[in-house]
């Protein structure tokens, strides 16, 4: 049977090889699936739970988008919008911030992680960033929500809070509203990890580019982050077993896995015995072979304001239209209005 499937993406730049395995990769797969119905949101009130830009988001948005159209998503087959043209995610996120409890929150290790020894400074829209996230699923009654292994944990909470509603009003029209969603986690490709760090996942906002292969980077930039990628002294060895603590080389063997669809132990029949530069020369091919086609699509449709620009008010209406009916349902069933 087919599923609605909720998933969003920051729009804050630097789109990298993480975001493209751990997410919108498997966005394709599952927008070229005709029984499903997909909805993938830009989601720009997530970024401003730190400081912005207000030209480079609005760059960045129009970027995610086009990054989404270059890696394959059908704008036709799925909607693509941006969160904040559809006010009901805020008020969606109000209602079930006042369903969430605190200590459910003060457990979110991706706050503790963000707001480091800073907590006192970071805005509270950071700290109640994940009950927007759950609104932002929840007021689509979506089933399945792929993710990287990173957001597992919100969706844990997204499920805790689907729970409780539904419990508090059950004698209100509550029972069953919502739909408790499934995270849907690929296992090979759920945490791409830093080129430089195999202990810390790629990421956008760490400040050396070197630990991460972005959508734009040109193919000499490609081979360049590979051959300098970390590993270790010893040989690439026969078994997955011996993988065990040595996480910069098994991050390499990630990659070149879910990047060529291959299981890892081929990779290691292939290359154990040889040398590192032999598996970083293949892998950066794989690489250049796999993102240059999205890279120069890239190019073209960000140059395409106009395209842009419809595909994002085309998105947007249609996200109103299922998103205005479901949150009247839920003010009915709590007595607002
Ligand atoms: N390293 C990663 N490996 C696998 N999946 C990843 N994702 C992010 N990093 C990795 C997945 O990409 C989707 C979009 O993420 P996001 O941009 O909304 O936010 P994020 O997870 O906070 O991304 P970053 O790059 O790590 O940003 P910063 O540096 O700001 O924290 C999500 O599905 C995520 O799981």
């Amino acid at each position: 049977m087919g599923k609605k499937i909720f998933s969003g993406v920051q729009p804050t730049g630097n789109l990298h090889l993480g975001n493209y395995l751990g997410a919108i990769k498997n966005f394709v797969n599952l927008n070229e699936d005709e029984k499903n119905s997909c909805i993938f949101c830009v989601v720009d009130l997530h970024a401003i739970t730190v400081n912005q830009d207000p030209k480079k988001l609005r760059d960045n948005t129009r970027e995610t988008v086009a990054t989404f159209l270059a890696s394959g998503i059908n704008s036709k087959k799925s909607i693509i919008f941006n969160q904040s043209q559809v006010s009901a995610h805020s008020e969606a996120a109000w209602i079930l911030s006042c369903t969430a409890r605190m200590g459910w929150l003060n457990r979110m290790t991706q706050f503790k992680e963000k707001a480091g020894k800073n907590k006192e400074k970071v805005s509270s829209g950071l700290y109640t960033y994940p009950n927007l996230m759950a609104a932002d699923i929840l007021l689509y009654l979506a089933d399945l929500v792929p993710v990287g292994d990173d957001q597992k944990q919100h969706l844990e909470l997204t499920r805790d809070i689907a729970q409780k509603f539904n419990n508090d009003y059950s004698e209100f029209g509550g029972k069953d509203f919502f739909p408790i969603p499934e995270p849907l986690i690929f296992e090979e490709s759920s945490r791409v990890m830093s080129l430089r760090d195999g202990t810390k996942k790629m990421s956008k906002s760490e400040t050396s580019s070197m630990t991460r292969i972005e959508l734009r980077d040109e193919n000499d930039l490609i081979i360049k982050k590979i051959s300098k990628a970390k590993t270790d002294p010893f040989p690439i060895p026969e078994s997955i077993g011996e993988l065990d603590n040595r996480p910069e080389v098994k991050n390499l063997l990630n990659i070149f896995s879910s990047l060529g669809e291959e299981p890892i132990l081929n990779i290691l029949n292939n290359y154990s015995g040889k040398q590192f530069s032999d598996l970083k020369n293949d892998l950066s091919d794989l690489l250049i072979n796999r993102l240059s086609p999205i890279r120069q699509e890239l190019i073209k449709i960000d140059n395409d304001e106009g395209f842009l620009r419809e595909v994002l008010n085309d998105g947007a209406i249609k996200a109103k239209e299922k998103s205005e009916k479901n949150i009247k349902e839920i003010k009915k069933i709590i007595g607002l209005g």
